[in-house]
């Protein structure tokens, strides 16, 4: 477990020792990584966890009565227990495991979409989804003939929330889907209200937790949601491995996404019936190594305390935006204050491109992202086809963000 200067703060610089990747050199200067939003780096006790599996006990699950059989299907399945506590999930059984919130979106879209949507219907998106709560949604309206709504966005990068009764007085919603935090603007959604809205009007709510479930504690029950889906890579686990959390009555009724291995009952030549949830959405060898790894990945977290990890992330956004308000041509994106955003700080800077930004930035050893970050409505919604964007985590430090800031000086100076 990590030190921490105080009960409350967390100490950024005693959690860096924890990160093997960030002690280097890029460029011939200290890495200051600020590209979280993309995917997160792995702290030592995940690295020697999923070296450990195969060290020690590598074996396919739920199928030997071998030693290595039982210890891989154990460290498989605690891990479950592990992520489902994440999240507040009493029940593992509603936690399936996935390659990522993509697949968790796409199992939802395809499944649930495929045996409750009909011509007429309506799926409710907003306009700040990444492509991953969208395009599986557009797959599915052509296949089903459901309508696809969307809740506009505010000059500050908010939900126009006061256009949703309107939306829902059609009758017509049958489910929504909406990220807790926006990766191209860092807006924290009021996810509880929507669910509220949207269970009134009889339809359920999928909330895309990639960039939620890192960054804040996360309880789904008292949220509202009916599906949650979030990814290990973005909250210190590996890449390939992610959640999909469910209602245990909904996923009962859902039918399989893929049809294989470990997720039958019985094969007969002309039909099969259905392992118990959550193996019915597993088929396949799953993820093993990946799935024991954000199981320590969750461990190391909530050794951390998730609720010291917005707190820090939100006190870097405020000297963020402090120091990007302060620069000329400057443009940020996203709510004004800090406190309705969590660690990720999209801007532009007039006359220069973002991936120039990105690329003087990067010689200097800080690394951001520029981009449309998949969410092309995004860009369109304020006029532009790419923003620079930092995303912080637990490890980034004040000094990150003064290389940061000190960097953007520097693209200025040589921009004019
Ligand atoms: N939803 C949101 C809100 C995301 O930010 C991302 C990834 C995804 C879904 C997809 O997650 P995956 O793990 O299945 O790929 N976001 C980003 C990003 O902002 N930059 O790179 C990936």
């Amino acid at each position: 477990m990590p030190s921490v200067s105080t009960p409350d703060a967390l100490d950024p610089s005693a959690v860096r020792g924890d990160f093997p990747i960030l002690d280097q050199q890029v460029h011939g200067h200290p890495l200051a990584y600020l590209d979280n939003a993309a995917t997160s780096q792995t702290p030592t006790p995940v690295l020697e966890a999923i070296q450990s599996y195969y060290r020690n006990d590598n074996a396919n699950v739920h199928r030997g009565i071998h030693e290595l059989s039982r210890r891989s299907t154990d460290a498989y399945e605690g891990a479950r227990m592990k992520v489902a506590r994440w999240i507040g999930a009493e029940d593992a059984g509603e936690v399936v495991w996935t390659r990522g919130t993509t697949e968790a979106i796409n199992l939802v879209a395809s499944a649930w979409g495929a045996a409750n949507l009909e011509e007429g219907d309506e799926i409710l998106l907003t306009d700040m989804e990444h492509h991953s709560n969208l395009v599986p949604w557009q797959l599915v309206a052509a296949r089903t003939g459901a309508r696809l709504r969307y809740l506009e966005l505010d000059d500050e990068g908010r939900l126009r929330l006061e256009d949703l009764p309107g939306i829902l007085a059609g009758g017509r919603v049958r489910i929504g889907a909406v990220g807790h935090v926006s990766n191209a603007l860092g807006t924290i959604n009021p996810v509880r209200e929507i669910a509220r809205q949207l269970h009134a009007a009889g339809a359920l709510l999928l909330v895309d937790g990639a960039q939620g479930a890192p960054h804040a504690p996360v309880d789904v029950a008292e949220l509202g949601a009916d599906f949650y889906a979030f990814s290990g890579h973005k909250m210190c686990g590996p890449t390939g491995i992610g959640v999909l959390w469910g209602r245990r009555e909904l996923l009962e009724a859902m039918p399989p996404y893929q049809g294989g291995g470990e997720m039958i009952s019985e094969v007969q030549r002309d039909y099969s019936t259905w392992a118990e949830l959550p193996h019915k959405f597993e088929a396949g060898t799953p993820n093993i190594a990946g799935a024991v790894a954000m199981g320590a990945a969750v461990d190391y977290l909530d050794g951390v305390g998730p609720e010291r990890i917005l707190v820090h992330e939100q006190g870097l956004v405020r000297q963020a935006l402090e120091g990007l308000q302060a620069m000329p041509g400057v443009r940020v994106f996203g709510p004004r204050d800090p406190e309705g955003r969590a660690g990720v700080v999209p801007f532009t800077m007039e006359g220069t491109h973002p991936h120039d930004i990105a690329t003087i930035l990067d010689s200097q050893g800080v690394a951001i992202r520029a981009g449309h970050h998949c969410a092309q409505l995004v860009m369109k919604r304020y006029g532009v086809s790419a923003t620079a964007r930092a995303s912080f985590y637990l490890y980034n430090t004040a000094d990150d963000v003064d290389r940061l800031l000190d960097g953007l000086e520097s693209v200025r100076e040589i921009f004019g």
